[in-house]
């Protein structure tokens, strides 16, 4: 027997349906009309970056052609040398210390590494960090500041050019800096860094090659400031880009980020992703000791050797085999990740 049943939202109403059906059906319409509707995301690009980026791209281009053509060697090597500084103020700096507390270091390396760092200028440590900890912790999703699922361009540099996501604003809150902000060295950084930045990035770099081996301007200003900048940056977003995208998944099939050898060797050891998204306390941010792949390694080693980093963290051998054999692609024997160098 049809129920009977008045105000039916029309098209709901069947031949065999029960009024408690009719009713669930239309308190679950209710319900859902009383939520109130999800924020909708709106891409909000940010203009000013868009063209610095650009004119630093472009200048770098053009930096690169006098590297070719009028720079004196040494201005190149002089290059060369501050890419590598400046990474490690990344690599073993924000990243392996600050970001993740993989080792301890003493006043002196934390200052070294606030210099490179700062020679990077890629903000502040401690904006840095809370990014870095929130990729970490909701890796590929809204609250992730590069991620990944939202394409290569938007991994790479995209995210830089945009408003962030209000789930990355949300879920950063939760994120506690305490342990970064009582560093008096941090603090400083943090506090001082609109004058010290454009001192340390580009003025000294600048001066050094004209002053020491008369260097000209254009040269000494467009490839060790300008294109080693820029150089350093691009080689960092891929570890966001390349390494969320190419690679083997021996620790972790389920993941996108992989082992990317070409990112491990630019980015001074920071290629082997699978690996450092599934143990990411290891000061290596790899299974393998292998120097050659791994530059930021044997760089916090020789620290740890003269006293000036402790406390290192590593992962054990059971511990790394149990997950490559629960959760690994396979790839892990083919490739001897394991075997020590
Ligand atoms: C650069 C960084 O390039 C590159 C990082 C790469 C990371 C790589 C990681 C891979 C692993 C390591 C490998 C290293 C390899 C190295 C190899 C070396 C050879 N949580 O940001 P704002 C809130 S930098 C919680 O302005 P907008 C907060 O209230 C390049 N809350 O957001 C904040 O206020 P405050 C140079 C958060 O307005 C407020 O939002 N720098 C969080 O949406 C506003 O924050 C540039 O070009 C959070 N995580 O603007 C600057 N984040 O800070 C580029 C934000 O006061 N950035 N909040 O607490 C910008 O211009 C802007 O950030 C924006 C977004 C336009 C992108
Ligand atoms: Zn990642
Ligand atoms: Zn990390």
């Amino acid at each position: 027997m049809a129920p009977n049943v008045t105000n039916a939202p029309t098209g709901v109403l069947f031949e065999n349906e029960t009024v408690e059906e009719i009713k669930k059906c239309m308190l679950i319409k209710e319900e859902e009309e009383e939520k109130p509707a999800p924020k909708q995301y709106k891409l909000d690009i940010v203009w000013r970056n868009v063209i610095l980026f650009f004119l630093l791209h472009t200048g770098a281009l053009y930096g690169l052609y006098l590297a070719f053509t009028s720079a004196k060697l040494l201005t190149s090597i002089f290059a060369y040398f501050l890419y590598v500084l400046s990474g490690l103020g990344i690599t073993a700096g924000v990243h392996r210390l600050w970001a993740h507390r993989s080792y301890k270091a003493t006043w002196q390396l934390r200052l070294l590494l606030t210099l490179f760092n700062t020679l990077a200028f890629q903000d502040s440590v401690i904006d840095w960090a809370r990014d870095h900890r929130v990729h970490h912790k909701y890796s590929e999703t809204d609250a992730d500041p590069h991620n990944a699922t939202r394409g290569f361009f938007f991994a790479h540099v995209g995210w830089l050019l945009v408003r962030k996501h209000p789930q990355l604003k949300e879920k950063g809150k939760g994120i506690d800096l305490s342990d970064l902000y009582s560093d008096p060295i941090l603090a400083f950084q943090k506090k001082y860094y609109l004058l010290v930045m454009p001192l340390v990035c580009f003025v000294i770099p600048t001066v050094i090659p004209m002053y020491f081996w008369g260097e000209t301007f254009g040269n000494a200003f467009f490839v060790p400031t300008i294109l080693r900048y820029t150089f350093t940056l691009n080689m960092t977003w891929l570890v966001n880009s390349a390494a969320h995208f190419f690679g083997n998944k021996p620790y972790d099939k389920s993941i996108n980020p992989a082992q990317n050898i070409g990112v491990a060797i630019f980015a001074l050891g920071e290629g082997w992703h699978n690996y450092h998204h599934v143990f990411p306390w290891d000061y290596k941010t790899s299974e393998l000791g292998n120097y050659s792949f791994n530059f930021t390694t044997a760089f916090i080693d020789f620290f740890s050797r003269i006293g000036w980093a402790y406390d290192l963290k590593t992962v054990s051998e059971d511990v790394i085999k149990k997950r490559v054999q629960r959760t690994g692609d396979g790839t892990h024997e083919i490739w001897g990740w394991g075997d020590k160098d």
